[in-house]
């Protein structure tokens, strides 16, 4: 083994050592143990909760995948419903097989599992390494976001369908129950899990956004609320036609929030008075993302709308900037993500979208093995989310070189000679974008190098031939390979190195005559002095 390949292999094996302990304390660096990478924490707009923030704006500044390219897809038990919240590399969801997960974010590896007592459909939001998730077991939990060990309990008097919120301090979440009608909007220690206040507004699937010291929820009674965060004081209610099952939106002193009335609303933020109204073609369950003036959102009749957000009194087609149709009769309950000039969003006719925020040209589509109810989380150039085929998919560009294996040449090593050319044979594999290119580098020891592309032979094996040289001429050569994404990786960065020498043609048969000939001196004059003697004599 040369020095280069076990100098590699042993800092290897004392990064691992080193970073083993890292990977599952929480600091300024996280190791990703798939990608190799210490990612630094700062700078990273996470996407720790339902809709991104509190004010539910459905909005990251991270960059986002022009592509389907599926870095990993993570299978629970059951439906995936819930969706991801993704906070210091880790994604957190919930799944209907009673679990809440936490992933890698990177390479999909779970890092723990938390089993509550029913399915869990509520979207975890992650403050103070804390994650606080509902289930259907009426409990609002709250785990360790680094270990899954449980912290707290609290118990509500129904289903916890809702997705918490957490700010100051506070963990604001509903529950309901039909029988017992607990309707109810909570507000517990975030620490303690101690209840603080609760009041009764009819919501259930509707999350509570938190803006200005204010919680804005709705209610199956069809009205939106608006209560001090602070005393859960009631400040104003505004009633639409039909259930708010839709999350409240806040951006700009507005409140943007959809109805089963089939219309979307923009209310004022501090009075709850009426701005305007767009009706769509169906009930309106997705929560409105609102991101540079306009306001995105899905609906029953198959579309997602791109609203115009202004105050100014428009009639319906100059609000509407586009509108774009997913699959024939299918649901748009999913709620869009919008970042990087894209919107992502789900549909009942199992797809996962990306749609050009501006214009609402499709970008590209992927279709799960189910609907798609859940709601994309977009963070760290990636997009997270779940499917009732159960299983949590991850999109992104890729970012990780071809591996290239078994690389073989024919002669071997000691045995070419002035005679051979040498044909070298590398195993390349690339699982995300594929392979684009593998090009082989030799020198002959002049100082130059020389470039010659390998070509596909079948699967994943690769092939080009070295020219033959003269005796004693020493070959050094090294494989490059690329993939579609353009990463690139060498041998030599893998830590090997490969060589050769030119031996001299037929070596036993020169030897052999030279041995031959030295025999026949040697005889020939020792006949010679033999015969000098016998004349002497
Ligand atoms: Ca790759």
């Amino acid at each position: 083994m040369k020095l280069k390949a076990i100098t590699g292999i042993a800092l290897t094996m004392l990064l691992l050592a080193v970073v083993s302990p890292i990977d599952v304390s929480v600091g300024v660096v996280d190791f990703d143990g798939e990608s190799g990478e210490f990612v630094a924490q700062s700078g990273v707009d996470w996407w720790p909760m339902f809709r991104h923030d509190l004010s539910h704006t459905g909005y990251s500044t991270s960059t986002a995948p022009n592509t389907n390219n599926t870095i990993w897809s993570y299978p629970t038990g059951d439906r995936v419903i819930s969706s991801p919240a993704v906070a210091q590399g880790k994604v957190y969801v919930g799944s209907y097989d009673r679990k809440v997960y936490c992933l890698n974010a990177t390479s999909g590896v779970r890092i723990w599992n938390y089993t509550t007592g029913d399915s869990v459909e509520s979207s975890p939001a992650v403050a103070d390494d804390k994650v606080y998730v509902g289930s259907f077991d009426r409990k609002v939990y709250c785990l360790n976001a680094t270990t899954g060990a449980h912290i707290w309990n609290y118990t509500t008097g129904g289903a916890v369908y809702s997705s918490p919120a957490v700010a100051d301090g506070r963990v604001y979440v509903d529950s309901f129950h039909v029988h017992s009608s607990d309707y109810k909007i909570y507000c517990l220690n975030a620490t303690t899990g101690a209840h603080i206040w609760n009041y009764t507004t009819g919501a259930y699937f509707s999350s509570p956004a938190v803006a200005q010291g204010k919680v804005y929820v709705g209610s199956y009674t069809g009205a939106v609320y608006c209560l001090n965060a602070t005393t859960g004081a009631y400040i104003w209610s505004y009633p639409t036609g039909g259930e708010v099952s839709s999350s409240p939106a806040v951006a700009d002193g507005k409140v943007y929030v959809g109805s089963e009335d089939f219309n979307v609303y923009c209310l004022n933020a501090t009075t709850g008075a009426y701005i305007w109204s767009y009706p769509t073609g169906d009930r309106v369950i997705s929560s409105p993302a609102v991101a540079q003036g306009k306001v995105y959102v899905g609906s029953t009749d198959m579309k997602v709308w791109c609203l115009n957000a202004s105050s100014a009194s428009m009639i319906s087609y100059e609000r509407e900037i586009w509108n774009y149709t997913t699959g024939w009769l299918n649901d748009v309950r999913s709620s869009p993500a919008v970042a990087d000039d894209k919107v992502y969003v789900g549909s009942f006719d199992r797809k996962v979208y990306c749609l050009n925020a501006t214009t609402g040209a499709h970008i590209w589509g992927y279709k799960t093995g189910d609907y798609v109810s859940s709601s994309p989380a977009v963070a760290d150039g990636k997009v997270y989310v779940g499917s009732y085929d159960r299983k949590v998919y991850a999109f992104g560009p890729d970012t990780t070189p071809p591996n290239i294996t078994d690389v073989s040449q024919f002669p071997f090593k000691n045995n070419v000679t002035p005679e051979d050319d040498v044909h070298v044979n590398a195993t390349v594999t690339d699982d995300l974008s594929g392979v684009k290119q593998v090009t082989l580098n030799y020198t002959n020891g002049n100082g130059t190098w020389i470039n010659v592309d390998m070509t596909n032979l079948e699967g994943n094996v690769w092939n080009a031939t070295i020219p033959k040289f003269p005796y004693c001429t020493h070959v050094a050569y090294a494989i490059i390979a690329e993939d579609n994404a353009n990463n690139t990786i060498t041998t030599e960065e893998m830590g090997y190195e490969y060589q050769y020498h030119v031996i001299p043609e037929f070596p036993s048969f020169i030897i052999l005559s030279l041995f031959m000939l030295f025999t026949l001196i040697a005889v020939a004059l020792a006949k010679k002095i033999r015969c000098k003697v016998a004349k002497t004599t």
